[in-house]
């Protein structure tokens, strides 16, 4: 019928015209329409969610949205709302209404490894104290298993005998791993690279957590109310 082939026509054309920045800037905005005014809003970190920063720095201009203030969640998501004129905390407020953020990988729970950006201490912080937490991503971040994409999960440490823990944590996890960079917290980001999908991911998240100077790790379970993943098909968003 003339209808169905306008619609594969527009799906076609969407799907050549849409690349990966255009699935982020989607995800990132359909979760800005659950910000009402007088929110406190946990600004995220990456890509991803920097859209939905852009997203609340233009509505605030326009008067669409008013009353509301932000903390981000890293010095870099801390400087984009300052330019857009996003009131913001420099620190944790007490209530927090709603985080918006990216991820690294999504499994089928909402389970969550994040922290490839380098701010997993302050997202962690943050999206667990909010009342709400909508992860925001396109579709290549979805994965089976946490661990299985192959990319590095970032577990942050103290820098005093930081090896201590990158030995621990290789062993732990019969795994690769290495130093990578200084955080906003001056710590250690070590990247761990597992072999195959973590069978227990609150059992990883436990063992790495008593180790001696682990600050935080990217695994981020049972925290995530929504996700919403853009792909070439639309949008979708899951619900816990
Ligand atoms: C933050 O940004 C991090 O937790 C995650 O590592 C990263 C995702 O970045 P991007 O949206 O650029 O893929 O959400």
């Amino acid at each position: 019928s003339h209808s169905s082939s306008s619609v594969s026509f527009s799906v076609k054309a969407q799907s050549v015209a849409l690349s990966q920045d255009d699935l982020k800037k989607l995800a990132a905005e359909k979760a800005v329409e659950a910000i009402r005014p007088g929110m406190v809003l946990g600004l995220g970190t990456g890509s991803t969610a920097a859209f939905a920063v852009d997203q609340i720095g233009k509505l605030l201009s326009s008067g669409e949205l008013h009353d509301i203030v932000g903390i981000p969640t890293s010095k870099r998501t801390e400087e984009q709302a300052r330019s857009l004129g996003i009131p913001s905390w420099p620190s944790t407020h007490p209530r927090i209404d709603l985080a918006i953020d990216g991820a690294d990988e999504v499994d089928p729970n909402l389970d969550l490894v994040k922290g490839r950006g380098g701010a997993l201490l302050r997202e962690k912080m943050v999206e667990a104290v909010a009342e709400k937490f909508i992860v925001v991503a396109d579709d290549t971040k979805l994965v089976k298993g946490l661990g299985g994409s192959g990319l590095a999960m970032p577990v942050e440490v103290v820098q005093f005998c930081w090896k201590f823990n990158l030995v621990r944590l290789r062993d732990l996890f019969r795994s690769l791993g290495g130093k990578a960079y200084v955080t906003d917290n001056s710590n250690y980001i070590i990247d761990l690279y597992f072999k195959e999908p973590l069978k227990d991911g609150f059992a990883a998240g436990r063992e790495i957590g008593k180790f001696e100077g682990v600050v935080e790790h990217g695994l981020f379970l049972g925290m995530a109310t929504s996700v919403i993943i853009a792909g070439k098909n639309g949008v979708e968003v899951m619900n816990k």
